[in-house]
């Protein structure tokens, strides 16, 4: 059985998902996924992008906004805006609001996050074994310069309410240092055939994974085929907005430069869209397998066509 370990972020990750996992069904599917996007809300945690993966894959997300539950109310959220308690910015519905209690609960009776992780996947059933990137807190914060003042916001403000309508100077994922590789990441990275990169978010979803010391070397190391698909396409991302994010970091929007920002150190081979055919000649310059196909996913048959193609590279680049 062919063993897949994908790492995710929130929306992208997530429809690509289900796209592999009508690409490969018999597969057996490790997604590593990002935790910097958590927030503290109302005493509460919140994962945004577990949950993202999980709803996806297991049936219960809200398919036009990707993220949050499908048929949601907001009663929970109203009562607490009449007491004056926000953020009022970020949306969390009386469903959503159930697996936030019993997330905080089971790491308050002292549950890792990835056994809790685990214990949510049993009710939604996600057909993937979900990992977040590590048990210990890692929260992304973003450098930005707010009336005047340089300061440091949490990711989600900056997403959320900001709209990353401002630029983001710096992008930290504050805590990531000293954080280790949650139980089983690295175990699944080891035994993976191969180790494939969404068109998630290279800056704050799949940059903020590789930033957990342990998990860029292992992946580097592993000695199998790691493939990406391109998040961007014909210079804008697909979705989201990512070219704030890549400017912090000093790489332009383009899936050439996304490719370089990776390295061939890391990647193996690189998806693009085909309205960015030209850019295969700079990526393979790079070291890096190229190709150019479809990339939106636009519905599930067209990013099944995606995790297909994404496998076909790995199978190539495996020399
Ligand atoms: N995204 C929004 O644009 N607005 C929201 O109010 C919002 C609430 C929210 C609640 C729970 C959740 O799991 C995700 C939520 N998201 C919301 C999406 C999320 O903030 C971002 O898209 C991801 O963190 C980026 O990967």
């Amino acid at each position: 059985m062919q063993r897949i370990v994908v790492l995710a972020g929130g929306i992208g990750g997530a429809r690509f998902l289900r796209g592999l996992k009508a690409a490969a069904p018999e597969a057996d599917i490790t997604v590593i996924g990002n935790t910097g996007d958590d927030i503290h809300l109302f005493g509460l945690k919140v994962c945004p992008d577990l949950d993202t993966v999980m709803y996806t894959l297991g049936g219960g997300i809200n398919e036009e906004q990707g993220w949050g539950r499908t048929d949601e109310t907001f009663k929970v959220k109203e009562e607490l805006a009449a007491y004056g308690v926000g953020p009022e910015w970020f949306g969390l519905g009386d469903r959503d609001f159930a697996t936030h209690i019993v997330r905080s609960q089971m790491l308050a009776a002292g549950y890792p996050l990835s056994a809790v992780t685990e214990a949510l996947c049993d009710r939604w059933q996600p057909g993937v074994r979900l990992i977040p990137m590590s048990d210990d807190r890692v929260e992304t914060h973003v450098a930005v310069e707010l009336d005047g003042e340089r300061k440091a916001i949490h990711f989600q403000e900056y997403w959320v309410r900001l709209r990353a309508s401002v630029d983001a100077l710096a992008v930290v994922p504050v805590g990531a240092e000293q954080a280790k590789p949650a139980p089983g990441v690295l175990e699944a990275v080891a035994e993976a055939d191969v180790v494939l990169f969404p068109p998630s978010n290279p800056v704050v979803s799949v940059g903020t994974i590789l930033a957990v010391p342990g998990i860029r070397e292992a992946i580097a190391d592993a000695g199998v085929p790691v493939v990406g698909l391109s998040p961007i396409v014909g210079d804008a991302p697909v979705r989201g907005m990512a070219d704030k994010v890549l400017a912090a970091v000093g790489v332009e929007s383009s899936a050439a430069a996304v490719a370089e920002h990776y390295g061939s150190g890391l990647l193996d081979g690189w998806l693009v869209d085909t309205v960015d055919k030209g850019a295969v000649e700079r990526v393979e310059a790079a070291g890096i397998r190229c190709k150019a196909v479809p990339l939106m996913m636009t519905d599930l048959d067209a990013t099944a066509e995606m995790a297909r193609a994404a496998l076909a590279m790995a199978e190539e680049v495996r020399g």
